[in-house]
């Protein structure tokens, strides 16, 4: 487990902890950084000792979302190709419950990689938003659908088209968020939380993980497809390659609507 270069990983308690560690990139999900994620959180998964994982990033960032720089030249045949959406959508393998422990930005990818695991605990400093209409694309990683499933149609429409964020409290008050705690607290209690369902029933905390799971299964499998090939196909779009290019050159982009 010490081979990744982008994560690290600890278990204790039986807890397997799983911290993001890009932090000259705020986090970004680059490809390896979400190959390696995935390959340890599915290694967590198998091991016998562990029985709840935890996703941190650190207190000023959780992750900035996908890697810009690494995807403002790819073309749509380019990302459908690397398809780094179903590097991220194999933590819907994972068998274990996986908190997502949240401090800071928690935004795009990041923000649906926070959504795509089993509950959230935050810091009074996270901040929850999916810019990429910023860049020119939308949501890539589910954002769309799972946000609408729980926030409804009117404020996931806010967040999607015109980057409304929502602070720790708003995200608690709206059900996205389990508990918010101040900053120094939020690996304590994230890492608390999961020791306690470690030390309950495995079995039946798989079948209860799955069970809630389905209720948010219907459709979800057509509607993160069709999220994926609307994210893929905005890169042929020369708004993308303006919105990419802006955003690492810090100016405000000019849209062109081709
Ligand atoms: N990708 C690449 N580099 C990034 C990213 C990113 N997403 N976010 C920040 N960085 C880099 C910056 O370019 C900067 O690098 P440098 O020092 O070389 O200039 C460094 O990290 C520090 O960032 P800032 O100077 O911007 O830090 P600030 O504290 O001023 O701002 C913010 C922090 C608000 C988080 C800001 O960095 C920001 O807005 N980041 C971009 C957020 C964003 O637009 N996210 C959406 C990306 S698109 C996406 O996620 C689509 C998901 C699709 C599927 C996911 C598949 C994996």
């Amino acid at each position: 487990m010490s081979s990744y270069s982008t994560i690290l990983v600890e278990i204790s308690e039986q807890v397997g902890l799983v911290r993001l560690n890009r932090p000259q990139a705020m986090n970004a999900l680059n490809r390896t950084l979400s190959r390696e994620l995935m390959d340890a959180l599915q290694a967590l998964d198998s091991d016998a000792q562990v029985g709840a994982l935890v996703v941190t990033g650190n207190e000023r960032v959780f992750a900035a979302g996908a890697d810009i720089k690494e995807m403002a030249d790819a073309s749509a045949v380019d990302m459908l190709l690397r398809d780094t959406v179903s590097q991220l959508d194999r933590i819907r393998q994972v068998k274990k419950p996986v908190i997502a422990a949240v401090s800071g930005w928690c935004l795009g990818g990041g923000c649906e990689l926070a959504l795509s695991c089993d509950m959230i605990v935050a810091s009074e400093s996270a901040r929850f938003g999916q810019p990429e209409i910023n860049l020119g694309v939308i949501p890539g990683a589910g954002g769309t659908q799972r946000l609408a499933r729980v926030l409804g149609k009117a404020l996931t429409m806010e967040m999607v088209l015109n980057n409304r964020t929502l602070s720790a409290e708003e995200a608690l008050r709206l059900g996205l968020v389990n508990r918010v705690v101040p900053v120094e607290r939020y690996l304590e209690e994230a890492l608390g939380l999961a020791q306690e369902i470690a030390a309950r029933a495995p079995l039946a905390v798989r079948m209860g993980k799955e069970a809630v799971n389905h209720a948010f299964d219907s459709f979800l499998t057509e509607g993160l497809a069709d999220e994926r090939r609307a994210f893929y196909f905005l890169f042929s779009t020369q708004d993308q390659k303006e919105g990419m290019a802006a955003f690492i050159e810090k100016r405000k982009p000019e849209w062109k609507g081709v």
